[in-house]
């Protein structure tokens, strides 16, 4: 990628590209398992955030996870979903953004995880930002750039 491509995915701030909070599926740390992967599956989504009673982040659950905590010696312990909770398991070790980073630090970070959670000063989450609006709005940046070559 050119310079000035690199310089232009700088520019752009993440604040239009984000999926906001309201429309994020998530569970809470204290929900038993149960109901996590319930929004899991019901969602159709492989992880989401977790946020505690505040609304503020703590981290993200995905449906693997879940499944690795049942799963006994030979079979899948169902007991464990309603006596172990989200907090028990949940991956608290995450990259955050915040509305005013670049689209172009959206862009390292969503090289390795599918979505980013965003925060605000305080810590409450904001929304998320997935590698399919980076992507989206990568693509439309190719298009501006090869059509002013043109
Ligand atoms: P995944 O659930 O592994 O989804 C991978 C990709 O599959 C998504 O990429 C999207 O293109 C498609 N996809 C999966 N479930 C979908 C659904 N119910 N409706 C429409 N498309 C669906 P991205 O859109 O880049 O999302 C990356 C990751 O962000 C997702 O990974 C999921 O973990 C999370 N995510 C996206 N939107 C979310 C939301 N509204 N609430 C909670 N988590 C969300």
């Amino acid at each position: 990628m050119s310079l000035i491509q690199d310089k232009q995915l700088a520019e752009i701030s993440i604040n239009d590209l984000l999926i906001p909070s309201e429309k994020v599926a998530h569970v809470q740390l204290n929900n038993p398992l149960e109901h996590a992967l319930l929004v899991l599956v019901k969602s159709g989504y492989s992880a989401v955030p977790v946020l505690d009673a505040s609304y503020k982040l703590v981290g993200i659950i995905g449906k693997t996870v879940i499944l690795n905590q049942i799963l006994g010696l030979e079979n899948f312990e169902i007991e464990k979903l309603s006596s172990m909770k989200v907090k028990e398991v949940l991956n608290r070790d995450i990259p955050t953004l915040t509305r005013e980073n670049s689209l172009l630090d959206g862009l390292n970070a969503v090289i390795d995880h599918p979505f980013i959670c965003l925060v605000d000063k305080e810590g409450y989450f904001d929304g998320i930002l997935t590698r399919r609006a980076i992507l989206k709005e990568i693509k439309k940046n190719i298009y501006v750039n090869s059509y002013k070559k043109h």
